[in-house]
């Protein structure tokens, strides 16, 4: 079993005051903030009263937990579980069985009010719940038990945010997110397919800090990490701007870096900071290796964000290079259908003219 002392044993040795630093400088940056509350940060985080997190396994991959926990950011990993007391993890804790369920009743009980219950995985609803069960329990069940006692709700993961790969049509569990079950209280949402651990660190170093979440949007999903397009902050944007795409994933155009749109890139769409925080502490992202994003932040994916290597319906592009005056405003996916649906306004241009296409007619003749 992967614990924290084995990650001790990566990071080689125990949380310093060093690490303490580090992490909460991470946390203020990827929250925007000043790095004047970085000692205040530290602070809370060095906190001997560590806020008691009960975190439960729905439909999943445990992608999430992987992607939090893996050796490559050993300093993250060892942070957020010295800032938390993980009174319950199925994959991580030793306990089994009926210590397991123990664990949990006592967890719920004790710290009623007290702590932060982080889901992981999408809830199936049909047939009573039955498609995902614990200890003789559904995940409905076990969720109607647990939420209600808790502080705050956090929804790690596209899953358990929206429901994820096991809502996806036909749904034949009937998969939903946590807000689609509990709504009288806001839900934290930290979706991506894994999200970066950098969005959940900086999450829970905000409710330690300032006792409260950081600001939401409408999805729920912190502003500070999904504010803004992948598109409006993506290293190939100038080769979308003036037209210079990947046709073929091997081709020239895909050597030179160019844009990856019409080979499916879901960046236009799809809100998160995945360039400006990057991955695995290596500066990797998916755009960055030369692959689109799939949009696995977004409610909805994978419906409306597939098939993958087709390019969004109904986005004017620019073909033929020049200077532009204005980057078109792409609008947001409706989110609900099957399909996205985006508006776009045509590029003008100084002293060029450019023509603009329309992507899904050219799509069309990709396919043939
Ligand atoms: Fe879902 Fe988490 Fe995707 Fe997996 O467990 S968000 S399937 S990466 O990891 O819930
Ligand atoms: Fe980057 Fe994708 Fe936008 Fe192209 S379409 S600029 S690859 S986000
Ligand atoms: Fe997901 Fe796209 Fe980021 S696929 S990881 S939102 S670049």
């Amino acid at each position: 079993m992967f614990t924290k002392d084995h990650i001790n044993d990566f990071a080689g040795g125990g949380v310093s005051r060093r690490t303490f630093l580090k992490g909460c400088a991470i946390a203020a940056a990827t929250l925007g903030l000043s790095p004047d509350v970085v000692p205040k940060m530290v602070e809370a985080a060095m906190s001997p009263k560590r806020p008691p997190v009960v975190w439960l396994h729905f439909q999943e991959c445990t992608g999430c937990s992987e992607a939090l926990l893996r050796a490559a950011r050993p300093d993250i990993a060892t942070l957020i579980l010295d800032l938390i007391s993980l009174d319950y993890h199925e994959t991580l804790m030793a306990a089994a069985g009926k210590q397991a369920e123990e664990n949990l009743h006592n967890a719920i009980t004790k710290n009623a009010g007290k702590f932060i219950c982080v889901v992981e995985g999408g809830i199936p609803t049909k047939d009573s719940g039955i498609y995902c069960k614990i200890g003789g329990k559904t995940a409905m069940e076990i969720l109607g038990d647990v939420a209600p006692k808790a502080k705050a709700i956090i929804a790690i993961g596209t899953c358990g945010a929206f429901g994820g790969v096991q809502a996806a049509k036909p749904n034949p569990t009937g998969a939903v997110g946590v807000q689609d079950l509990i709504k009288d209280r806001p839900i934290i949402n930290i979706p991506g397919c894994p999200p970066n651990p950098e969005n959940f660190l900086a999450t829970v170093v905000q409710i330690l800090t300032y006792g409260r979440p950081p600001e939401l949007d409408e999805l729920g999903r912190p502003k500070f990490a999904y504010g803004r397009k992948i598109h409006d902050h993506c290293e190939r944007r100038p080769h979308f701007d003036e037209g210079r795409f990947v046709e073929r994933f091997g081709d020239p155009g895909h050597k030179k870096g160019y844009c990856l749109y019409k080979v499916g890139c879901k960046g236009p769409v799809t809100y998160s900071n995945c360039s400006v925080e990057r991955f695995c502490n290596i500066g990797v992202w998916p755009v960055g290796v030369g692959h689109g994003c799939i949009g696995c932040t977004e409610p909805g994916f994978w419906d409306t964000m597939t098939p993958i290597y087709k390019h969004l319906p109904g986005i004017y592009i620019p073909v033929g290079g020049g200077i532009r005056e204005q980057a078109e405003e792409i609008g947001k996916v409706a989110v609900g259908g099957a399909a996205a649906v985006i508006a776009a306004h045509a590029a003008v241009g100084i002293g060029k003219k450019l023509f603009s296409i329309r992507c899904s007619t050219e799509n069309k003749d990709e396919e043939k």
